[in-house]
């Protein structure tokens, strides 16, 4: 029974302490989880071939992927944020697990492809500085913020493909041989018509 009552008042002796300790460990967690969780925020855009030339990315007009993207910036706690990325295969682009702060958002210029004009900021506001570059964005936590794209006016001449329009010119050992059957043909023809 003694022993009872020693662990008892052990037990809320403990107690504060087992509660102070649990209260520092969930402060702890908050301050290093941030990322990966509801707080994360997002930056993402697009890269097309803006064909028609009105910097709005258009059903009809087509991605460009593996373009360079860089992220520059500090977050709320002041630390540099300096982070790449390319765009996939649908042209998208997407900077993950960010903390609040200030950013830009730059696109290293794609050589195959002629300059466009800059498009409008996306939905954590800033603005265009330039075709290539967007500056000031504001991200709050948790924000996924969207549309910040580039738009290229398509491909320079010298990269445009050549291959669609010398597919229809026949192959020169197809026209030796087409040359040859009409010549056959003629023959034929010929020994027909002695015959006769
Ligand atoms: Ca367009
Ligand atoms: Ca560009």
């Amino acid at each position: 029974m003694a022993t009872m009552c020693s662990a008892v008042r052990n037990g809320l002796l403990l107690a504060p302490v087992l509660g102070l300790f649990l209260l520092g460990t969930g402060d702890l967690r908050a301050e290093i989880v941030p990322v990966g969780t509801e707080e994360a925020a997002r930056l993402m855009g697009y890269v097309y071939a803006d064909l028609d030339g009105d910097s709005v990315r258009d059903d009809f007009e087509r991605p460009i992927r593996l373009v360079e993207i860089l992220l520059r910036g500090t977050d709320e706690n002041g630390q540099t944020v300096n982070r790449s990325t390319v765009t996939r295969y649908d042209g998208t682009y997407v900077f993950d697990d960010l903390l609040a702060g200030l950013y830009e958002i730059i696109e290293i210029q794609p050589y195959k492809y002629i300059e466009g004009k800059p498009n409008a900021p996306g939905t954590a506001g800033g603005k265009a500085k330039g075709s290539n570059r967007f500056v000031g964005i504001s991200l709050e936590a948790g924000v996924e913020a969207t549309g910040y794209n580039f738009g290229e006016w398509g491909l320079k001449p010298k990269y445009v493909s050549k291959r669609p329009y010398l597919s229809l010119v026949p192959e020169p050992s197809t026209l030796v041989m087409l040359m040859a059957g009409v010549g056959l043909l003629v023959l034929a023809r010929r020994q027909a018509a002695r015959a006769n």
